[in-house]
């Protein structure tokens, strides 16, 4: 099925926040910290003030009276709105202005004068825990160095026993950079609060609007009622719009004190600095093996950079998100790790950018670790792989640091993957290659995700539990109103979500309208993030449709005369649409369709005593356990030795996240991540100088790959139902971006395997690669 939204995303006709126009709207402007590190001396707002189109400035000390001059960020820390004491990194937000217009917001800004005294700043993560290292969060009480956290998962003990007696042992540090979403759409938000009722309707491109009200709730004091927030069409999320920005919180206050509607939309320049980042994980991690090869256990140090504030988003108990799934897909005794979270005079975020709260990170060192173990041992990377890939009677799968693994057929998948690639012809060309002296490379990746957060036990967000609600209605002519909590930013849940209902009921996914992005028409629940739309509210939606089919039944036996013992649900495939509907047993001629059936709820037809008649239902999920898509991924390239310049020639896919709704969605989201996978691999990394200046805030600097970098994606696909999931699905949107990226490496590195490399640290540009081959070993 083609996707519903695209009529009006091709025709320009999408609606975007900035698309939002009320009447008496005024526009709001960010004034940036030029510094990463600094003492704000004063700030003088009176020539901005003075503007004739300023309506309000609002500085750190406005906000402070209002006791929202810091407001909670996800991670149980706090972050400023604006700053009052210090500037914590180049980009953030020190004022906010309201103007008639947006140009003179903009021109108003120039007019603040803001006298800084220059502190040092913590760039480097390696740096942040030393002795002579300033202390970025002196606001935090008793607060003396920059460490955030320490937390470990997996026994450590059996892990270090496997360690001291093994044959064979392997260690490598490598780097995720900090790396950046950088959706097409940029964020943004409208504020308007209502005097007379009350209420405050916000939009916002949020990934969780149920999430965004509570919070404002809490922090504002209002109730939810009196709080709206609507999320329009969404150009891009990934990750990036699931927290509360600042400039939300400025628009909000902007809108109180001018009585008016107050719009903010942040430019490029500011969400690559000032919004979410993704990765940044220094990595050093070991494996314990055999001679032959039996993959024994792991053991993981990390330090994770935070940046500023703490403000990753993630279920409350893992500070390092699922990155402790980081034993892969592979048969192991025992696994430890060990995490340390400091901050940085750097934006605060690390959780976007299809990460699957860190799966991308875990999934990259382990698939790393794995192929420098194959050099070591002289063994195919594929081989190895094959050896100790968990085998399908071991499902479910408890993993040594705690996860049950739902289902998977491992070696099935990553030998159809080895077919589709030609993977011995491609080892036989390599060899002819590298005898000419030309740099060919294959470089495999398994990988296990675990998604769909979360079981309610075990994962919340700042105490909200993470189910999520669905509300179905069906309209007496048979057509039906989806209402969601999960929120759409490209991944087509207008079309998927009506698929499911229309699969479950038996009617044309046309008739079908999923209303989801406004906080005042949709159930409760947790949003989109994690891939855990399908899992979750996916799941909902499937139970809420066989509430409603259940009801019918009970509908349909009165029309029939029968019980509703006595009715079997039949589908009609050849039927206009999918015709459903309820027939009495070894009679099917006898049946009523869900039209009809809605119909009659509707009508004056006698219903039993009990039955309420109408169709609707309400439902709320809550997983009994994450999902575990996997994939076995094979990437071909090519390496110029004179220029460094890799490309990327095939990329083979084989993908299995159970039962898919929508095959022509899954793939295009897996031709998403793959290309993004291309991307962090070769080219993108936020990088920073000493003093901490942001060297990536434009699209001229932080690289993105287009068309010319991609190869044409070769897709294959296994499905190994998810047991617990009503419909078998399992999530799938960001799989492609956490098991590519490997995949990309392994091949680079494996090109240059005749110079005796085993690691190359991301972005393999061309200097990186050029500087690795010339036995300069760079660090990121
Ligand atoms: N789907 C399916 N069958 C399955 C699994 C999924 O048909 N077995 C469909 C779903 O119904 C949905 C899409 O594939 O239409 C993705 O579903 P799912 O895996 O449940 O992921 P979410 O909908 O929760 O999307 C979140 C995920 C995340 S976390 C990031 S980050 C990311 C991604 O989706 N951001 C995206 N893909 C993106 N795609 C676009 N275009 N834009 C983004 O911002
Ligand atoms: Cu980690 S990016 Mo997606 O979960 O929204």
């Amino acid at each position: 099925m083609h996707r519903k939204e695209d009529a009006r995303f091709i025709r320009g006709r999408g609606n975007y926040v900035d698309d939002v126009r009320l009447p008496g709207m005024l526009h709001g402007a960010i004034l940036r910290s030029p510094h990463a590190h600094a003492r704000i001396l004063s700030i003088d707002t009176s020539a901005a003030e003075a503007h004739p189109k300023v309506r309000a400035v609002i500085t750190g000390q406005t906000l402070a009276g209002l006791n929202l001059a810091w407001m909670p960020t996800l991670s149980n820390d706090v972050q400023a709105v604006l700053a009052t004491d210090k500037v914590r990194f180049q980009g953030q937000e020190v004022a906010f202005v309201v103007a008639e217009d947006a140009y003179s917001a903009r021109d108003a800004l120039e007019l603040i004068e803001v006298d800084y005294e220059p502190l040092d700043a913590v760039v480097d993560a390696r740096r942040a825990l030393d002795e002579d290292s300033p202390v970025i969060r002196d606001d935090l009480e008793g607060r003396t160095s920059n460490r955030i956290f320490d937390w470990e998962a997996g026994d450590r003990e059996r892990t270090d026993a496997i360690f001291a007696g093994a044959e064979v042992t392997i260690n490598q540090d490598m780097i995720y950079p900090r790396v950046h979403p950088a959706p097409l759409e940029t964020c943004g938000a409208v504020a308007d609060f209502d005097k007379v009722t009350g209420k405050l309707t916000v939009w916002c491109p949020t990934q969780a609007p149920h999430a965004h009200r509570t919070l404002y709730a809490l922090v504002a004091g209002l109730p939810e009622h009196k709080i709206r927030v609507i999320s329009p069409d969404i150009g891009g999320g990934f990750g990036g719009k699931v927290g509360i920005y600042p400039g939300y919180v400025c628009a909000i206050v902007g809108s109180i004190v001018t009585g008016r509607p107050v719009k903010w939309m942040e430019d490029r320049s500011e969400n690559l600095m000032a919004t979410a980042f993704a990765r940044d994980y220094h990595m050093s991690g070991e494996v314990a093996a055999t001679r032959d090869g039996v993959i024994q256990a792991i053991r993981v140090k990390v330090l994770a950079d935070h940046g500023a504030f703490n403000g990753t988003a993630q279920p409350t108990k893992f500070p390092a998100g699922f990155f402790h799934v980081f034993t892969g897909s592979y048969d192991l005794q025992a696994a430890h790790c060990e995490v340390t979270g400091v901050y940085t005079n750097k934006a605060p975020g690390g959780v976007a950018y299809a990460c699957s709260f860190r799966v991308t990170e875990a999934v990259y060192l382990v698939e790393r670790l794995i192929d420098v173990l194959a050099a070591e041992l002289g063994l195919d990377p594929a081989e190895l792989r094959l050896r100790n890939l968990l085998k399908p009677d071991q499902f479910p799968y408890t993993s040594p640091t705690g996860w049950e693994y739902d289902s998977g057929d491992y070696i099935k998948t990553m030998r159809m993957a080895m077919d589709i690639a030609g993977y011995d012809k491609l080892r036989a060309e390599q060899a002819d290659k590298r005898a000419r002296g030309e740099l060919m490379g294959i470089g495999i990746s398994f990988f296990t995700e675990a998604v769909g957060a979360g079981p309610r036990k075990h994962m919340d967000i700042l105490g909200l539990g993470m189910a999520d609600g669905a509300e179905l209605r069906v309209h007496p002519t048979g057509k039906a109103v989806l209402r969601v909590s999960c929120q759409s930013q490209g991944q087509g849940h207008e079309t998927t979500f009506a698929q499911i209902v229309g699969h479950e009921l038996g009617i044309p996914a046309d008739d079908v309208e999923v209303v989801h992005g406004d906080t005042d028409q949709t159930p409760f629940g947790l949003g989109t993030y994690g891939s855990r739309s399908t899992p979750v509210s996916g799941a909902a939606t499937a139970i809420v449709a066989r509430k409603v089919r259940e009801r019918a039944r009970l509908v349909a036996a009165a029309m029939l005369e029968c019980s509703p013992d006595d009715l079997d649900w039949q589908i009609d495939e050849s039927a206009e649409g999918r015709a459903g509907s309820w027939a009495v047993r070894g009679d099917p001629a006898s049946r009523k369709s869900m039209q009809e059936i809605a119909l009659a709820a509707h009508s004056a037809l006698e219903l039993p005593d009990g039955v309420e008649g109408h169709l609707d239902a309400v439902t709320v999920y809550n997983p009994p356990n994450l999902t575990y898509p996997f994939g076995a991924y094979i990437c071909v390239v090519d390496v110029d030795p004179g220029t460094g310049q890799v490309k990327v020639r095939r990329f083979v896919a084989v993908d299995d996240c159970g039962v898919r709704i929508n095959p022509m969605i899954v793939e295009g989201q897996i031709h998403g991540g793959l290309a993004d996978g291309v991307g962090m691999a070769l080219m993108q990394v936020m990088a920073f100088d000493e003093e901490g200046n942001h060297l990536g805030a434009s699209f001229m600097d932080y690289l993105l790959p287009t068309s010319m970098e991609c190869p044409s994606w070769e897709l294959g696909e296994t499905v190994t139902p998810s047991p617990h999931h009503p419909l078998g699905a399992k999530g799938v949107g960001e799989s492609a971006t956490v098991g590519s990226p490997p995949a990309v490496v392994n091949a680079v590195v494996d090109a240059l395997a005749p110079y005796g490399i085993r690691h190359a640290d991301m972005p393999l540009t061309p200097a990186n690669v050029w500087r690795v081959i010339q036995g300069d070993p760079f660090r990121t």
